[in-house]
């Protein structure tokens, strides 16, 4: 149920775009119905084509951790566009961004820019595979870690199979420099380093993932991870992209103790701008050129527009102290208000949180792992997303994708959520 103003722009962009977008998840193929197109943005509501307002809990799936139109954010990125756009040159609010990124992550002891998350694990994995002379990556069934070709891939039949690619374009051959897990399987990961160890460059997860929806990790598998990579020679990434900054000051890493060789950010780092991050170890990036061999580059690496938008988004969270305690707390409510609308339902719903990322995933078990998110009955998430919809409410257009709360949102945008969520799952 969109609005015709939203399904006319639809119409016309399908002309010039594959399926209307410009991302695939945008065009509401996994929920049914028509995206709702976009006029603007403040705090925690979009306003769409038509002028009708939403609480937004898509955040630009994860950047708009303040809201969206920050005051200080824009304020900053108007007068670094004064300054003129892009040099291709260094200059000195780059290192002041670095400085303050390793302050938050201390592991990030140098790192490099770029202008995604999907460029930043192509350059942490390519200076991963450098670093340590192997090719292999291993990485678990439902995270996703942007589309580099030998990331889109799924496990094969049987256990740490070489990768099948999950999409048309992938040789198969460059699938199969990727291995496959379950995530939160511990025995498999011991059973693969105990057969493959030595070929292993380096091990990508999301320290929790987003990407099937929110499923946290087993305290005992991030363990398991670090000693066996370690024990192996092999690094240890964690693709903080959505976590980082948002779970914690200094991401998955900081709340979970657990120190990576290798993480890459984005999102919030870039405050809704492109903006992309990898590094860790200084051993490590010392192989990336022109210090070392493995080359990586950007015209837009480093942007002045994205690094002034980075920084206003990083101090406000350096320098408020309540930043994190707040959000958790606004976070844990909308938890309880979608768990208590879907058992007033009676409906069987799992509604999984970590800090400020949650979602409702409708199934009747927890969700550890790809295999039990692949029992969720999705065309029910459609009809509910459809109803959220429909009373003012933008969830993530898929049921394997994370929601996320910013300290923007307040009381009154509960309130909205607690009376949306009792209709729409009422009527699923
Ligand atoms: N990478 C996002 C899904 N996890 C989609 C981003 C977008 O469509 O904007």
């Amino acid at each position: 149920m969109t609005d015709r103003v939203s399904a006319d722009l639809f119409r016309h962009a399908q002309q010039r775009f594959p399926g209307g977008v410009n991302s695939p998840v945008r065009a509401f193929r996994a929920v049914g119905g028509t995206p709702v197109f976009v006029d603007r943005a403040a705090g925690a509501h979009l306003w769409g084509a038509d002028g009708r307002r939403y609480v937004d809990y898509v955040g630009s799936w994860g950047p708009m951790i303040l809201g969206h139109a920050h005051p200080g954010v824009v304020q900053a990125v108007q007068q670094a566009m004064t300054r003129g756009a892009s040099y291709g040159a260094p200059t000195a609010i780059e290192t002041e961004l670095a400085d303050l990124v390793a302050e938050l992550v201390p592991s990030m002891q140098m790192m490099r820019f770029t202008s995604s998350g999907t460029e930043a694990v192509m350059g942490a994995l390519r200076v991963a595979r450098g670093f340590t002379g192997r090719d292999l990556v291993v990485k678990f069934e439902g995270c996703y870690h942007g589309g580099a070709d030998y990331l889109l891939v799924k496990a094969g039949s049987g256990l740490a199979t070489f990768g099948v690619p999950t999409s048309a374009g992938v040789p198969a051959a460059i699938a199969s420099t990727c291995l496959v897990l379950p995530y939160n399987d511990r025995a498999a990961l011991e059973a693969l380093f105990a057969a493959r160890g030595p070929e292993i460059a380096a091990v990508i997860l999301e320290p929790v993932v987003g990407n099937m929806g929110t499923v946290p990790p087993h305290p005992e598998f991030l363990g398991a991870l670090r000693s066996l990579t370690a024990a192996h020679g092999a690094l240890l990434v964690f693709d903080e992209v959505m976590t980082g900054f948002r779970l914690a000051r200094g991401g998955a890493q900081e709340r979970f103790g657990i120190t990576p060789d290798l993480t890459t950010l984005g999102k919030i780092a870039g405050g809704g701008l492109p903006l992309g991050i990898y590094g860790g170890r200084a051993d490590v990036l010392a192989k990336v050129a022109p210090l070392g061999p493995v080359y990586q580059a950007g015209t837009l690496s480093g942007n002045p527009l994205a690094v002034a938008a980075g920084l206003a988004t990083l101090r406000v969270l350096r320098d408020d102290p309540t930043f994190y305690a707040r959000l958790e707390a606004s976070s844990s409510a909308v938890e309880t208000v979608l768990r208590e609308a879907a058992r007033a339902s009676g409906r069987a719903v799992q509604v999984q949180r970590t800090g400020s990322m949650l979602t409702p995933f409708f199934t009747d078990r927890v969700v550890n792992c790809w295999e039990d998110a692949a029992t969720c009955d999705t065309a029910a998430f459609g009809r509910w997303h459809a109803g959220m919809l429909a009373e003012g409410v933008m969830w993530p257009p898929a049921q394997f994708e994370a929601g996320f709360v910013s300290i923007a949102h307040d009381d009154d945008t509960l309130e909205a959520t607690a009376k949306a969520a009792a209709r729409a799952f009422a009527a699923v």
